[in-house]
């Protein structure tokens, strides 16, 4: 799936103009193609210095020459166990477009996105957790995302993930002792006793799976869906949640035609895709009004969240009820309360977009709704697939244990036990990567951006 063993090169600074753009290269290549453009005053060339080392000089690129500073990283101490090489450069980012086509003619292949990465997991510089983790620190969208992210970075997914496969393989040794040693096996191993370890791996597994966040992939956000008649101030309330002036806002029922997402932060530091869809009619005027109502409707069917926005100033009390399919929750707000405050007790919130009266406690509620509370420094954030495999352990444990716990000899269930164990353990390898499937491993590194 990926090629290991010849040299890559790529910008690895984000793309437009900057202060500084960043070029990298690595593989066995790497030291002798950056000493075929660079020019400085040392007598040594870069091949011949030493790792952790930086130059001072210029970098020839076609006609062109820019000042740079080279930074040299020898194998195996670099990021991708290879030798390295990162050229930093002054922006605009047409140098570094043009120092990365000198050092593809000069034998460099142009890195995919995650390349670099992928060489540290194969390596053996990072476990996959850790690899996943990378890609989640650059795509953090929030402060508790970020800190989750740099945790796993640091490790702390794999740690966990290793003390209950080690707590995993000490039972799993002891049951296939059983196997093997039969009559001769001198301390006799009580299975009661492996199933309360096993109980215990399996409570752990539960109390980290249930404990963390959710990182959300690219594109799957929480989605809350605004509905409510036009002019209930829909788009205006996207605008105050979201904190920018993306919908058009205009006393004119009837203004928002297509579906417009924008990303909200929430207090704590999580992401959410807001979407502002048209005010919901049942008479359609025209062909315009009738597609915006499709479109409307299709956003509500993947809406996991619907704000249900009613405009508490309207004459007959805008009385909205929510949609039929819907199987997602929903909050009643009611909107424009500076005009006329609603007494009656069927809101979940009053709100005025133009005050900003509720707002706050809004925020809240739709934290509530969607279970994102839990943003604090110690919940572990993991993906779908990671919690999976975790709760997947877990259920094999328990499955092992209460084996055991019928059991009068381990001896006597030792093969299913260890059928399950070690179930338990690939699950938990593929979290680390060490058992992971080609198909996962594309997945997690198409995610990064090229350079990383
Ligand atoms: N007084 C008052 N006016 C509001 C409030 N919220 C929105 N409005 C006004 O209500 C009108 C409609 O607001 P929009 O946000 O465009 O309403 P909408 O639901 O998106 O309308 P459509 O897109 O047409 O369905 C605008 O004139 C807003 O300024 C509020 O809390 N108080
Ligand atoms: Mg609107």
């Amino acid at each position: 799936m990926f090629e290991l063993d010849d040299t890559i090169a790529a910008i690895s600074s984000s793309a437009g103009s900057a202060g500084r753009a960043i070029v990298r290269l690595s593989g066995p290549r790497a030291l002798e193609i950056a000493d075929s453009l660079f020019i400085s005053d040392s007598p040594s060339a870069i091949v011949d210095s030493p790792g952790f080392r930086s130059r001072v000089g210029i970098v020839q690129t076609g006609s062109i020459e820019l000042p740079a500073v080279v930074y040299i990283f020898r194998r195996p101490r670099s990021y991708t166990r290879q030798d390295m090489v990162e050229l930093h450069i002054p922006g605009p980012a047409a140098g570094a477009e043009s120092l990365l086509n000198s050092l593809i003619r000069l034998g460099a292949r142009e890195a995919g996105p995650g390349e670099f990465t992928a060489r540290a997991f194969f390596s053996g510089r990072i476990d996959l957790s850790q690899a996943q983790a990378v890609s989640d620190v650059i795509h953090a969208s929030g402060e508790a995302q970020l800190r989750s992210a740099i945790a796993a970075l640091q490790g702390r997914t794999s740690r966990l993930c290793a003390s209950a496969a080690s707590a995993i393989a000490d039972v799993l040794a002891e049951v296939e002792a059983s196997i093997d040693l039969g009559d001769e096996l001198i301390d006799v191993v009580v299975p009661a006793e492996l199933a309360n370890r096993l109980d215990l791996v399996a409570l752990e597994l539960k109390r980290i799976t249930e404990n963390s966040t959710d990182i959300s992939e690219i594109g799957q956000l929480p989605r809350v869906v605004i509905i409510g008649r036009p002019n209930a101030g829909k788009s205006s309330l996207l605008n105050v949640l979201s904190g920018t002036p993306r919908a058009i806002v205009s006393a004119l029922a009837g203004t928002t035609r297509d579906v417009l997402s924008v990303e909200m932060q929430t207090p704590h530091g999580s992401s959410v895709m807001l979407q502002d869809i048209a005010g919901l009619v049942t008479d359609a005027r025209d062909a315009i009004a009738a597609a915006a109502q499709e479109a409307a409707r299709a956003a509500l069917s993947s809406a996991d969240m619907i704000i249900l926005l009613a405009d508490a100033s309207a004459p007959d009390g805008d009385g909205l009820e929510p949609p039929e399919d819907y199987d997602c929750p929903v909050l009643k707000v009611a909107n424009k309360v500076d005009l006329r405050r609603p007494n009656d007790g069927a809101w979940d919130v009053m709100i005025s977009c133009r005050t900003l009266e509720g707002i706050d406690l809004l925020k809240a509620r739709i934290c509530d709704c969607l279970h994102l509370n839990t943003g604090c420094s110690e919940a572990l954030g993991l993906h779908h697939r990671q919690k999976r495999a975790l709760s997947q352990a877990g259920e094999l444990s328990l499955c092992a244990a209460s084996l055991l716990r019928g059991a009068a000899e381990v001896s006597d269930v030792a093969e299913l036990v260890s059928q399950d164990l070690r179930g338990a353990l690939a699950e938990l390898g593929s979290i680390s990567g060490r058992i992971v499937s080609d198909d996962v491993l594309g997945r997690i590194f198409e995610r990064f951006c090229v350079g990383k």
